[in-house]
Formats: structure tokens, sequence, C-alpha cells
């Protein structure tokens, strides 16, 4: 089996600049080497040519939209060409990427006329649109573009719109007023900090992969770094407190694994300029690989003291 490595350094969904580097500290954090030790077969596509972020816009104003827009079309290219090909991974990043790979996977499901599920690891829902971001981060809108909301005119029009209940989200901590709402109202299965301190990170993602099952559907992951607790991960501009603990992350990526659903993956927002010697790039890495068949038992130890 052949993964495929796809540099998208897109660092225009917010503005503070660093994911820019992502890419390549995945690279020097061996994830390559990683995934071959594993048995896969490894095929680095290198980096996507996105446009660099422009200067900050002013506050209140949409930022980086004509940029993220040309990342979108690219990156949502790059999924459907690499998926009759194996399996991608997308190396961030800031989160802005998943407008572009989850509609291109979305086509590439609607050809195979199968449904196409997002499992969203993260603090945030990511569910805004430009219209009702506070922030005008376009970080903050990649689930409102990929299931059709309005307002997203500049837009590739998103032609397969994945529905509302084929998306998961675990590990919420940061949802304001009007992304309450939209989850709410679309009915979506929203798995908070809450529910993961009170029945465990394995039962609410059980019930979820015996949906995807049920429906033979394929199965996206999209990882933001800020899924995990700042304690353990801390190269991500919006760390939030609260979240989830190493264990809690491998047993979700080894769940996956051993679900044979998933079948693309995006890491997100890792800010290399805010790590610590590399710290949070292995973790994301030592991650992936729990996904990709690595077991607890060969699992080899680091120190970072
Ligand atoms: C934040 C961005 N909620 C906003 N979200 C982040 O700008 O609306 N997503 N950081 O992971
Ligand atoms: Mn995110
Ligand atoms: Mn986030
Ligand atoms: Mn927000």
């Amino acid at each position: 089996n052949t993964c495929i490595l796809i540099g998208a350094g897109l660092d225009c969904g917010k503005r503070r600049r660093g994911c820019s580097m992502g890419p390549e500290a995945y690279r020097v954090a061996g994830l390559a080497a990683t995934l071959a030790e594993l048995g896969w077969r490894v095929e680095d596509r290198g980096d996507v040519p996105g446009p660099k972020a422009p200067p900050p816009s002013p506050d209140g104003q949409v930022h980086a939209s004509a940029e993220t827009a040309e990342w979108t079309r690219l990156l949502a290219d790059a999924a459907r060409a690499a998926m009759p090909d194996g399996f991608p991974i997308f190396m961030g990043g800031d989160h802005a990427l998943s407008l572009g790979t989850v509609a291109g996977l979305a086509d590439h499901a609607a050809a195979q006329r199968r449904p196409l599920f997002v499992l969203w690891l993260d603090a945030h829902p990511d569910i805004h649109s430009p219209d009702t971001t506070a922030s005008g981060n376009l970080h903050g809108t990649p689930i409102g573009y990929v299931t059709g909301q309005p307002g997203f005119d500049e837009f590739p029009p998103m032609a397969n719109p994945v529905p509302p209940k084929n998306i998961c989200f675990i590990g919420l901590r940061s949802v304001d007023a009007p992304e309450r709402a939209a989850i709410q109202s679309a009915g979506m299965r929203a798995i908070d900090m809450r529910q993961i301190d009170e029945r465990g990170i394995a039962a609410p993602l059980a019930e979820f992969i015996e949906q995807v099952r049920a429906a033979n559907g394929m199965l996206h992951l999209s990882l933001d770094v800020d899924f995990l607790d700042p304690a353990i991960a801390p190269a991500v501009g919006t760390t939030v407190p609260g979240g989830t603990t190493f264990r809690e992350a491998h047993l979700a990526m080894e769940m996956l694994h051993d679900s044979n659903l998933v079948t693309s993956l995006d890491l997100v927002e890792l800010n290399p300029f805010l790590d610590e010697r590399g710290r949070t790039a292995s973790l994301m890495v030592d991650l992936t690989a729990s996904l990709f068949g690595r077991r607890v038992f060969d699992r080899p130890t680091r120190s970072f003291s």
C-alpha cells in the first residue's frame, strides 16, 4: 500500500505566520521513514506551489481570501489526483487547507458513488463563513465551506457538499455562539471535552466509526494540533487549555487504524516557529504512525528533557 505525502504549506488562513514551515518540519521529524518502517510504500510529491501569505488585513476584515481561494483550487486538484494512487497525507499548513482537500475528496467519493465522512479532531468546529467569522481568519471556515454554506462566492463552488450528518467533531472546547447554533441546527455529531471526560474517547468514536462502516463510507481525518492539550503540543497559534491527552489521542488513532476506514489525512496548524525542539512535530508523526498501524508495544520511547 502507498501513502502519498503532499506538502500544503498554506499560511493564509490566519494572521500569525509559521505554518508554511509545517511540511518541512514533518519531513525533518521523519514522517516518510516512520511510515516506511510500518511497511508502507511512501511517495513524497513535494510542496503544492500555492501563494504566500499577504501582510495582515485590518482587524474585522476577512484576511487573504484571494490567496486562500487559489490554494483551495490547487489542493482540490491535488486531492483528486492523489486518491486513485494511494492514501494522501496533506502536510499543513493551517486549517484553511481543508477547504481544498475536502472539496477534492468529496468529488472523488462522489465519482466512486460512496459517501464521504469527515472526522474533525480540533478544539474548534471551524464552521464559520466569511460572513459570520468575527476574526476574519479563514482557517475557522472549512466546515462551513465543505457543507455548502453561503458566503463563499470568491471560492470555487462546492460541487459535492458534505452532508452535515456525515461530519463528527471530537475535542471541542472553543465554540462561539454562531458556531453552536450552526452545529445544533444541522444536528451534527459534536463530542466536546466534557463528553470525553464523562465517557472517554473510545465510546463516542466507536459510534461514529459504526456509522461510517454501515454506510460503506470513505473517511477523511482532519487532525488539528490544538485537538491536543497544549502541555504536550505547544506548537500551534491557537492553544486552548483542557485538550486531549497523549493516550486519548493515540487511542483514537489506534481505533481508526483498526477500523480500516480512513482513506485520507490532513495534518494541520503545526507552527514550527512555536515548537520546542521539534516536540510537537514528533508527536504528530507518532500519532500518524498509530493511524498507520504502529502499536503500543513497539512504540519507541523519546525523551525531551
Ligand atoms: C477561530 C479559529 N475559531 C476563529 N479556529 C481555529 O478564528 O474563528 N481552528 N483555530 O482550529
Ligand atoms: Mn482547526
Ligand atoms: Mn483548532
Ligand atoms: Mn471561531
